[in-house]
């Protein structure tokens, strides 16, 4: 049947999340069930995301609809939607949102024992032009069941028992790691399931692309500005790298992963802590990252070893191809041993 059109082996992401937890025979299967919540978030974001642009033509949006309801933005809506879908899976106690100030602390009997970080709706500026924009997400275990505190969720990257992102592009796209590499899976509108796309994503050792906001050239550092200075003009006379750039992170990230290169957000003189948000930017693209044989750096330490003291910390980050990241570091050593 070599020639047949429809695979038949659907290897979607519940009976892949389902064979892992069979490796845990100790796991009562709360995982798989925070997981399966996550999954349907962003089965309800992309179906919002892909009718915000008809919205707009048919004029839904602004501020009221053809019912005079208030439109929700989309941003705002996602974030309701993620919480709800948290809180009621029932295995979840503390929720860090970009979109909200403060942490959301479940209460029993609701209360499970993973602590979920997310941005909702990251690159939501870019809804309006069509540019890809996505969800990402880090999952913590809360060690015991004392009453749960904000320190409980400022923990170190590397403590994630997964990450993850669901890109809502052309097509909508969840890249997922529990801890042994990375897998992607491609959502079928038809059957409403993502199914297993992209098995085992390994970034390229090196890669031809950087990806920087080259519009803060002028605030950067010696080490990024000299990195930069090289990947457009070699010293060793080996081809220019090419510059992309969408300014939406899943978007820049996926490409990243799956084509290899570099992603820059550095720290500037206006912002010394970068851009990038530690627990639900930073860390999960790090985790990917690593699961993927790439690295990632704050130009001061790896990731995911850094300890975030606030929960909308922000960190620089350089991520990507291991040799490329590799090339980052060394310019940052050798500023520090000329200090
Ligand atoms: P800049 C989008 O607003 C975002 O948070 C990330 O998705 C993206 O990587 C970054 O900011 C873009 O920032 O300063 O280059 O526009």
């Amino acid at each position: 049947h070599a020639g047949e059109a429809h695979r038949t082996d659907l290897m979607t992401i519940t009976r892949y999340v389902l064979n892992e937890q069979s490796k845990h025979p100790e796991s009562r299967g709360d995982f798989t069930i925070l997981l399966n919540h996550i999954v349907l978030g962003c089965k309800f974001v992309c179906s919002a995301v892909s009718k915000a642009g008809l919205a707009k033509l048919i004029g839904l949006a602004g501020d009221t609809n053809v019912q005079g309801e208030e439109q929700k933005k989309l941003d705002v809506l996602s974030n309701e939607v993620f919480i709800k879908a948290l809180v009621s899976s029932g295995r979840t106690c503390i929720l860090v949102s970009e979109e909200d100030e403060e942490a959301t602390f479940v209460q029993p009997p609701l209360r499970g024992k993973y602590s979920v970080v997310f941005d909702p709706l990251d690159g939501s500026s870019n809804i309006d032009c069509g540019v890809s924009i996505g969800t990402i997400f880090g999952i913590y275990m809360i060690k015991d069941a004392h009453e749960p505190t904000i320190e409980d969720v400022l923990q170190p990257g590397k403590n994630m028992l997964a990450a993850g992102y669901c890109m809502y592009g052309s097509s909508c796209t969840l890249v997922l790691s529990t801890g042994s590499g990375v897998n992607g899976f491609t959502l079928d509108p038809s059957l409403g399931e993502f199914i297993l796309t992209h098995p085992d994503i390994k970034i390229p050792q090196k890669g031809k692309i950087y990806s920087v906001n080259e519009g803060n050239a002028k605030n950067w550092d010696g080490p990024t500005a000299k990195y930069v200075e090289n990947c457009k003009f070699p010293i060793d006379g080996s081809p220019a790298k090419s510059l992309r750039y969408i300014g939406s992170m899943v978007a820049d990230v996926h490409r990243t992963l799956l084509y290899g290169g570099i992603f820059l957000y550095p720290a500037d003189k206006k912002s010394p802590n970068g851009k990038l948000r530690v627990l639900y930017e930073v860390f999960p693209m790090s985790f990917l990252m690593e699961q993927a044989g790439g690295q990632a750096f704050t130009g001061k330490q790896r990731a995911l070893d850094l300890i975030p003291t606030q929960i909308h910390e922000r960190s620089p980050v350089f991520l990507g191809s291991y040799d490329d990241v590799e090339e980052i570091k060394a310019l940052y050593a050798a500023e520090e041993n000329t200090k």
